[in-house]
């Protein structure tokens, strides 16, 4: 299961609006050979199981199946995986968790124990919660898994006051960045964030390249400029932009036209696009994870929307004192009872620096 998992992972951020699963069938019979490998396609076909039968043939037959997921229940382009697999003459399928698409949510194992094969479920179920969270997050609420990744100073600042940000944390800590934006579906920042660095957002390490994740900028009042990065690449990398209803349609226009995606989202707090509202709209559109690069005032609506699931925080050996900009701008906690806590997952060291990541308590 752990392998399984593994390539399961593989799959992370190009797998949406399906999960990244993950399938290895083993022969015990011949000393646990492994007769096929497989893990969810980009854009989420074909899936895991089917590529494992694939790559194993004839060599199918008698072989243990061990899946990250559930397998599925339904006919959509291909036959159901659990019909797959029991045709395939499997005869054992170790299960890390139930899917709870409602086109399967039990029936694939049913299906699976009908057509013969011995099954079992729960083996690795923690980890294949944690690996699918957003995907699980999308059935049960209509919405994405949200992750802040911040780099800050030791005192959780993001910049100077003068807004010399470049760069806080290093190499190597930029690298494991760009690794989590190829790891998720899409990144969102806010207008600030684009103006002050015109990121391009886009995954840039070798390999990873065709791995760049939807880009989605909170732009209320439409400040993002026509010659910004993300504007005139919008037509090689889908870039949705997010504004408050009541804007100009001859500049939504321009956008649109420059490729962009523009979202018309109603007012929240402060006048800004509603976050909760934009969490279902993003759900809708099949997202499952976005990784929330900043600034620290979309970091503080997220937060104070309580939609922050994970945190990713990057922290670099330097201090850079009270005038810097903080990693969260105020968002109205007044007691430590309102102040979102979390739970510490990992810890570890990039060159000079750490990355601590958290979640919230379940
Ligand atoms: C599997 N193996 O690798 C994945 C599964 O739109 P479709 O027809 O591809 O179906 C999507 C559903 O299939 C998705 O909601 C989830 O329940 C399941 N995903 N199932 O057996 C896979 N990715
Ligand atoms: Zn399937």
């Amino acid at each position: 299961m752990g392998t399984a998992l593994a390539l399961a992972r593989r799959g992370l951020g190009s797998t949406w609006p399906n999960p990244a699963v993950g399938c290895v069938l083993v022969r015990e019979d011949q000393g646990g050979r492994v007769v096929g490998r497989g893990w969810t396609q980009p854009g989420g076909r074909p899936h895991a199981e089917t590529e494992a039968l694939d790559r194993a043939g004839a060599a199918a037959r008698g072989a243990t199946a061990y899946v990250t997921l559930e397998p599925c229940d339904h006919h959509g382009q291909t036959p159901p995986c659990s019909e797959a697999l029991a045709a395939a003459g499997i005869a054992r399928a170790v299960i890390a968790i139930e899917d709870p698409d409602q086109r399967t949510a039990g029936r694939g194992l049913a299906r699976l124990e009908k057509g013969g094969v011995d099954v079992e479920v729960g083996v690795g179920r923690d980890e294949a919660a944690d690996l699918n969270d957003g995907f699980f997050l999308r059935i049960a609420e209509g919405r994405p898994l949200f992750t802040l990744k911040c780099g800050t100073s030791l005192d959780a600042r993001i910049a100077t006051g003068g807004g010399d940000s470049q760069w806080i944390t290093g190499e190597a800590a930029r690298d494991a960045a760009h690794r989590l934006r190829a790891a998720h579906d899409a990144v969102l920042i806010g207008s600030g964030t684009a103006l002050a660095d015109d990121p391009e957002l886009t995954c840039r390490l070798p390999g990873l390249g065709g791995r760049s994740p939807v880009r989605i900028v909170v732009d209320g009042r439409l400040r993002l400029p026509a010659d910004s990065r993300v504007v005139k690449t919008a037509r090689d990398v889908p870039t949705w932009l997010v504004t408050s209803a009541q804007t100009d349609p001859t500049a939504s226009k321009s956008y649109a036209e420059a490729g962009v995606d523009v979202i018309e989202a109603p007012p929240g707090a402060a006048g800004s696009p509603d976050l909760a509202w934009l969490a279902g709209e993003l759900g809708g559109r099949g997202l499952t994870r976005v990784l929330v690069e900043g600034g620290g005032r979309l970091a503080a609506s997220l937060l104070g929307a309580g939609l922050a699931d994970r945190l990713a925080w990057f922290r670099a050996p330097l201090v850079i004192g009270g005038d810097g900009i903080p990693a969260a701008a105020g968002f109205g906690v007044e007691r430590l009872r309102d102040a979102p806590r979390f739970v510490r997952t990992g810890s570890v060291s990039l060159g000079v620096d750490i990355l601590e990541t958290y979640r919230r308590p379940v």
